[in-house]
C-alpha cells in the first residue's frame, strides 16, 4: 500500500506544480498577506491546494488531510496528508527557482511516503519509509545519499529565517556567530528543497526553526531515507519548531555549534 501512497503523492504534486507553474504565466498574480506583512499568500497556493484535496477525495475519501492554506479534513482510514501546495511561496511570488510542492502521507508510525516536486528544475524527490530516497528527472531516476562529509569547517549548510522580523534577527544573529565554523550558508527558501538537497548530498546540513509540519513532512522523510541524520538541536526529534538534518558525522558537531551561537 505505501507504494501506491507514494504513487499518489508524487502525481498529484507533479499535478499541482505545472497548475501553480502554468497559472503563474497566464495570469497576474494576487497576493495577500498571512502571519506578517511578509508572509504571503497568492491565488496559487489556494489552487494548488483545492486541485490536490479534490484528488485526494477522489482517490483516498476515507483519508485525513491538513494544508498549509487551510485544508482539514478528518479521516477514518488511519492515513493523513499534509500539503504545502506551494513551498518557497516568496521565490514563487518573485518568479525565483526552488519553490516546490510538497505531500507527505503520515500513519500511525508516523511519516510513511513523501514526495516534493520542483518544477523550475523538473525534479522529483520521493521517499517510502523503509524503502530509500530517490530522484526522478527527464533523465531517469536514481537512488539520493547523502555527503559523507565528517568536518564542520568544510560543510555547506543551508538554513532559512521566519517571517517575524525580530526571529530573523534573532536567526541572523546566531548565524553570524557561526559562520566562520562552516564553509559556507545558502538561504534558498523552501525547507522542503532545502531537505531533498541534504538527501541528494549538494548541501551536508540543513537546520531550521519555526516551520509548519508540511513543509517538513516530505522532505525529513527523504533526507532520512537518504542516510541523513534527524532531530532536533538537543538530541530530541525534528519537529516543526526545531530541525537539524545533516550527515550523520556532521550532526553531534552541528548541533553544539547551533546551541553554541545562541548562547
Ligand atoms: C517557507 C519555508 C522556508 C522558510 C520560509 C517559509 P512557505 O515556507 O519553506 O524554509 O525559511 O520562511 O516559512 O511559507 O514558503 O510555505
Amino acid at each position: 500500500m505505501l507504494n501506491e501512497l507514494r504513487d499518489i503523492a508524487a502525481r498529484l504534486a507533479l499535478e499541482a506544480g505545472a497548475l501553480a507553474a502554468q497559472g503563474r504565466r497566464d495570469q497576474p498574480i494576487v497576493a495577500d498577506t498571512k502571519s506578517t506583512g511578509t508572509d504571503m499568500v497568492t491565488q496559487f497556493d489556494r489552487a494548488a491546494e483545492a486541485h490536490i484535496v479534490g484528488r485526494l477525495h477522489e482517490l483516498r475519501p476515507h483519508d485525513a488531510i491538513v494544508g498549509e492554506e487551510g485544508a482539514a479534513t478528518v479521516g477514518t482510514s488511519g492515513v493523513g496528508w499534509l500539503i504545502d501546495p506551494i513551498d518557497g511561496t516568496t521565490n514563487f511570488l518573485y518568479d525565483l527557482p526552488g519553490w516546490a510542492v510538497s505531500i507527505a502521507a503520515v500513519d500511525h508510525h508516523g511519516t510513511a511516503v513523501g514526495a516534493v516536486h520542483v518544477p523550475s528544475s523538473g525534479e522529483l524527490f520521493t521517499a517510502v519509509r523503509g524503502e530509500g530516497a530517490f530522484l526522478t528527472t527527464d533523465r531517469g531516476t536514481l537512488r539520493l545519499r547523502c555527503s559523507d562529509g565528517t568536518n564542520l569547517a568544510t560543510a555547506l549548510v543551508a538554513t532559512g529565517f521566519g517571517y517575524a522580523p525580530e526571529r530573523r534577527v534573532r536567526q541572523a544573529t546566531r548565524l553570524a556567530r557561526m559562520i566562520g565554523d562552516v564553509r559556507d550558508i545558502r538561504r534558498l527558501g523552501a525547507a522542503s528543497v532545502d531537505l531533498c538537497h541534504v538527501a541528494a548530498g549538494r548541501v551536508d546540513v540543513y537546520f531550521e526553526e519555526g516551520l509548519g509540519p508540511w513543509d517538513l513532512a516530505a522532505g525529513e522523510l527523504i533526507a532520512r531515507e537518504a542516510g541523513c541524520r534527524s532531530g532536533d538541536f538537543r538530541g530530541g526529534a525534528a519537529r516543526p519548531d526545531e530541525i537539524l538534518v545533516a550527515a550523520p558525522a556532521l550532526f553531534e558537531a552541528m548541533a553544539a555549534t547551533i546551541l553554541a551561537a545562541d548562547a
